[in-house]
């Protein structure tokens, strides 16, 4: 069949004209879709100061923020915004660094930049020979691409700019993501589909999607990302993946973006003969001792193969010893042994090893709670310079609330690196709306009191407290091909404020929650005043829901989505329900104060003391630390079981509340996103109530009491 020219037209014109509906608000763009701004005052003082886009100099990285801020200004103005590479005589927007760029270079930063550091860049409004511009300037490329997002974000936040005068650097050096996601594009605690990588069209075909995954990293200064399973299968450091990962990296390298490896410690041993071992590796070795000669060699070996294809690549992610993962131990080795074989091999390239903390012997004490610190705070001070122990925020496993892991602050010789999870694998999935910036401020502003007041866990991580050579944070992530990334929309609010917080841990929930609604879903203000109300208290309700008053580890089994208390029969007794909650006609919790298992002797006064008193623990962590009797009276005047039971109602009620107000706001979000979330809201509302009744339901046959009445 033969097209005419009009035919043509009109398919293309239908395609163009439908295409931008179907996309736009399918979640894909993030916090990047730069809707065209409706605040006409607002948008008349953007245009006159952005009448064009003066970038000097010449990058991969000065490319994408060329593309980034013409894509970014256009959509926001609604106009065109050329792109020049010398200033005009009207006012622009000035972008480069002081050795591609001569306004720059003229302007005389210089002392201003050098407290930057790489990372760090200046924004701010100035006056080139008479002409007003408003400069983004910085040392790096990189830094200038940090800058252009965040200029981007001050706009589509609408905020004026006269006057403009921001410095921003990151408070923390490594800011990574860890991805748990497996070769057959599994995502272990993954909800939102499988995992970014086709492992199998690499190295031949590239995603288009690995760019727009390191665009968004990058909008928020993510500078790495471990692209595999912390329970590692060693097949990644083979040629035939080398080549694969060495295009993921260079996908990445533009936008300032590592790559990370998570390893097997027993990769030189031959592979085992049963595939889906956690022993074994990919070489022919009879052991994987770290002091073995032939062993450190084969690592060397292999290091350098890597950095052969790979020259900035990041380093090492390990989980040893720790839940069947083969390692040091396994040949009476130290942790220090194991990784600072690692970590000589890695040094001359500059590369970094991360070794978890995640570990919970049950020959180290009876408490899991306290085996970390047990097995790390001895080896204080043995680790290379170029290890980061990476330790969760809590003492178990990224339950819906834990108090701070102790390690914090008691490891002053050892760079201390925070892994906190994105990805909701025990606070409902990608199904239930959780914002999860109050929880991971509460760890970071938590005070370990380690030297004396001011002594906040994000001193520890960001290296002033204890003067750490190098800091990191790392977040489990929660990305996977789904077409909105994150399986729940509202997920996508975690990935963003990971980001923010990792950059600068100063800023507040509510900032990070309301930069992401107006960058995301309205400018609208009753708009954002709705939904920031849905978002901050949504985790607490959570906790209320699932776990309140410092309950832990009561899911179901495996699968860690809904409740399942009575769980008593598992392999190890640590992994069962009863051990954590301790249920009996008494009372409930665990008891871990000096008259139990004495975890709280491993926080820094006044937190032991404090802790360890039940009058004076926290109700939030009171059955954390203390097996509290059921008419034991709460701060509130209850008793514990009414108390309970209170918390679990009131979380239900949140969850109604949020989907009521979800609600009110049909006619302002795009019929789209607002089913989506509205379907979510109902199963989140439906399923917080199991986790009521299951819970109360259980715990009321040993408690014995009636279920007071609530309104
Ligand atoms: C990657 C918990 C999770 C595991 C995870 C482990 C870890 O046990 O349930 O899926 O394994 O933590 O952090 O290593």
């Amino acid at each position: 069949m033969k097209l005419s020219l009009q035919h043509v037209l009109i398919v293309i014109l239908i395609v163009v004209s439908v295409c931008p509906m179907i996309s736009a608000d399918d979640g894909y763009n993030l916090w990047m879709s730069y809707r065209k701004l409706d605040d006409s005052a607002i948008l008349k003082e953007y245009k006159q100061a952005f009448s064009s886009i003066v970038i000097e100099g010449d990058s991969e990285t000065l490319g994408i923020v060329r593309e980034e801020v013409k894509k970014g200004l256009e959509g926001l103005l609604g106009a065109d915004v050329p792109v020049l590479s010398t200033l005009s005589k009207s006012a622009a927007l000035v972008i480069g660094t002081s050795s591609q760029s001569q306004v720059i270079q003229e302007l005389n930063f210089s002392n201003e930049l050098t407290l930057l550091g790489r990372d760090g860049f200046l924004i701010r409004s100035v006056k080139v020979k008479g002409i007003p511009a408003i400069i983004i300037a910085a040392n790096e490329d990189v830094g200038l691409l940090y800058g252009s997002f965040h200029l981007l974000r001050l706009i589509q936040n609408g905020q004026s700019l006269t006057d403009v005068n921001i410095h921003s650097k990151p408070r923390i050096q490594y800011r990574l993501l860890n991805h748990w996601d497996n070769l057959d594009r599994s995502v272990e605690r993954g909800y939102a589909g499988k995992s970014l990588w086709k492992w199998d069209e690499l190295p031949g075909t590239v995603d288009t999607r690995y760019k727009d995954y390191a665009r968004a990293n990058a909008s928020l200064g993510i500078n790495g990302t471990a692209v595999n399973n912390v329970n590692a299968n060693p097949i990644f450091l083979t040629a035939k993946y080398i080549a694969k990962l060495k295009v993921l990296a260079d996908v990445f390298r533009p936008y300032g973006i590592k790559l990370f490896v998570s390893i097997r410690f027993s990769s030189p041993l031959r592979p085992a003969s049963n595939r889906n071992s956690r022993r074994g590796g990919i070489g022919s070795l009879e052991t994987a001792d770290p002091l073995d000669p032939d062993v450190r060699r084969w690592w060397k070996e292999k290091i350098k193969e890597v950095y052969q294809s790979i020259p900035d690549f990041g380093g090492f992610l390990v989980k040893a010893n720790s839940e069947g993962m083969p390692g040091p131990q396994d040949y009476n080795r130290s942790h220090a042994e194991g990784a600072n074989m690692l970590a000589e091999a890695l040094a001359p390239y500059g590369g970094i090893v991360i070794w978890r903390a995640f570990v919970y012997d049950a020959d180290v004490d009876p408490d899991r709670a306290k085996r970390a610190y047990m097995e790390f705070v001895p080896l204080d001070g043995q680790f290379h310079n170029n290890i980061f122990v990476q330790s969760k925020n809590g003492p178990i496993d990224f339950q819906p609330r834990e108090p701070i892991q102790p390690l914090f602050g008691a490891m002053p010789k050892t760079p201390l690196m925070l892994e906190l999870q994105i990805t909701q694998e025990y606070l409902g999935h990608s199904k239930h709306l959780v914002f999860l910036a109050p929880m991971w401020k509460e760890c970071l502003d938590f005070d370990t009191y380690a030297k004396g007041q001011n002594s906040q866990v994000s001193r520890v991580i960001d290296g002033s407290l204890h003067n750490y050579p190098m800091t990191g944070i790392a977040g489990v992530a929660n990305t996977g091909s789904d077409r909105n990334w994150c399986g729940h929309l509202f997920a996508q609010a975690n990935w963003y404020a990971f980001g923010r917080l990792a950059w600068d841990h100063n800023l507040s929930s509510e900032e990070i929650a309301e930069e992401w609604i107006r960058m995301t879903l309205s400018r609208n203000d009753d708009v954002v005043k709705t939904v920031k109300s849905m978002m901050i208290g949504s985790w607490e309700a959570c906790v209320n829901y699932m776990t309140p008053l410092g309950l832990h580890h009561i899911m179901q089994a495996g699968f860690h989505y809904g409740p399942q208390p009575s769980y008593a029969k598992s392999s190890r007794l640590d992994w069962t329900s009863v051990y954590y909650h301790r249920a009996d006609s008494v009372g409930l919790g665990f008891n871990r104060s000096s008259s139990g298992s004495n975890a709280t002797s491993q926080y820094f006064p006044p937190w032991r003391q404090r802790f360890d008193k039940i009058e004076t623990c926290p109700d939030e962590y009171l059955l954390w630390f203390h097996h509290a009797r059921w008419d034991h009276k709460m701060q509130s005047g209850r008793t514990l079981w009414d108390e309970l039971c209170y918390r679990y109602n009131i979380g239900v009620d949140y969850v109604k509340e949020m989907r009521r107000k979800w609600t009110t706001l049909e006619k302002d979000i795009d019929p789209d996103r607002f089913s989506h979330v509205q379907e979510k809201l109902a199963t989140q509302e439906k399923d917080a109530a199991i986790w009521r009744d299951t819970c109360l339901g259980y715990f009321q046959k040993f408690s014995k009491m009636p279920i007071p009445e609530y309104n």
